[in-house]
């Protein structure tokens, strides 16, 4: 990864990455998309749909013009995209209700009061923003798509989450999005088909299991069921931004540090509450059937139950991932204070040249120099 515009700050006669130091710079941040944010790849289930290619195409240009300071345009999503959200709403309702952490319910409460969440309606960043602005000091701001580890990260140090505006291709839900009868037939067909090769050509192993609401990059369903809300809570808003800090300029090997401890906790973390381990993960509260799997006593969905370890930044730092299968090692806190606790304590260890503070009065990074 080139520093934006071959930028480095020298400190201490050391070289430091470049870093935004004020929020307006998370504008060219989110311009440094990987794919543009709209180069779909030729596997994905929209690249053969042009309608679904223009409306990527739209937001993501939409999402390159944001300004930081700006409201964030209002999308008016298409029956079709409803129906994407009203399929995910209801395969998710009654699991969260099990399986999510208390902090994320008690938002959810709030959010379908306060910022239009419901089944039958998909609601709008802006308000999401606007909300969490008033709960926790933490926004939203668009973007394209994918980022780097680095620039991700660079952007939960302001308290600003870069979020994606479009929904998963509706190929994607499966049952209930299906138009025709003969279309059905078709899947069922190819179901079987793709059955058969699976266990001609494959080694399936424990964690090889068919995830039909699995999405590989981010949406909107990702994004606002299972983000947004634990946004509100304000141990979990200070955690996100402890990994954010400690990303700002640091080395890539650090920065691989921090995403790892991000993909174990924000994504994937699961805390104690009530004898019970409750997912406080994106990852888990948007995905139906690992949400389960990674919940219920049983383990439902694989044949190996996961490991599950005591959650600690410094473990979880070196703790390998997959990307496409449910995971093999959950990480479960004591609760969403002490992760946050032990998150800082991890961050402070890590060595730098400088001290990066932030100031929420005027958005911007103070930096310090070790005594
Ligand atoms: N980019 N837009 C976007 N959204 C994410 O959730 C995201 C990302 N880049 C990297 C990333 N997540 C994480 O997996 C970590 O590498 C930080
Ligand atoms: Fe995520």
């Amino acid at each position: 990864l080139k520093p934006l515009a071959n930028k480095v700050l020298i400190l201490d006669s050391k070289d430091v990455y470049w870093f935004p130091r004020h929020i307006s710079e998370l504008d060219l941040v989110a311009n440094r998309t990987l794919d543009a944010g709209v180069d779909l790849e030729s596997d994905h289930p929209g690249f053969h749909d042009t309608e679904y290619r223009a409306r990527r195409a739209q937001m993501a240009e939409n999402a390159q013009k944001h300004i930081w300071n700006k409201p964030i345009p209002r999308v008016q999503y298409t029956q079709n995209e409803k129906d994407v959200w009203s399929a995910v709403w209801d395969k998710m309702e009654g699991l969260l209700e099990q399986h999510a952490c208390k902090e994320y319910l008690e938002s959810m409460e709030l959010m379908k009061k306060h910022c239009g969440y419901s089944r039958n309606d998909i609601p709008q960043q802006e308000d999401i923003s606007a909300f969490l602005m008033e709960q926790s000091n933490f926004r939203m701001r668009p973007v394209a798509g994918l980022l780097s580890s680095r620039d991700f990260l660079n952007g939960l140090a302001f308290r600003v989450f870069f979020c994606t505006q479009y929904i998963r291709h509706h190929s994607k839900v499966g049952g209930s999005m299906l138009p025709t009868f003969l279309f059905k037939w078709m899947v069922v067909l190819y179901l079987l088909y793709s059955i058969l090769i699976t266990i001609i050509f494959c080694r399936v192993d424990s964690c090889t299991v068919l995830q039909p609401l699995y999405t590989p990059e981010p949406d909107i369903c990702h994004e606002l069921l299972g983000h947004a809300p634990m946004f509100a809570d304000r141990d979990f808003a200070d955690f996100s931004q402890e990994i954010g800090l400690a990303s700002l300029g640091a080395s890539d090997d650090d920065v691989q540090k921090l995403a790892h401890c991000y993909w174990h906790s924000v994504e994937f973390g699961l805390c104690q509450q009530d004898g019970k381990n409750k997912a406080y993960g994106a990852g888990l509260l948007s995905s139906y059937g690992e949400l389960e799997y990674a919940c219920a006593d049983d383990h439902p969905g694989a044949d190996e139950p996961p490991t599950i370890k005591p959650w600690d930044p410094e473990v979880a730092a070196h703790q390998a991932f997959p990307i496409t299968t449910y995971q093999p090692v959950y990480f479960l806190a004591e609760s969403l204070h002490d992760a946050k606790q032990r998150m800082r304590t991890y961050c402070e260890g890590l060595q730098r040249p400088f001290f990066a503070l932030h100031n929420a009065q005027n958005d911007s990074i103070h930096i310090d120099r070790p005594v």
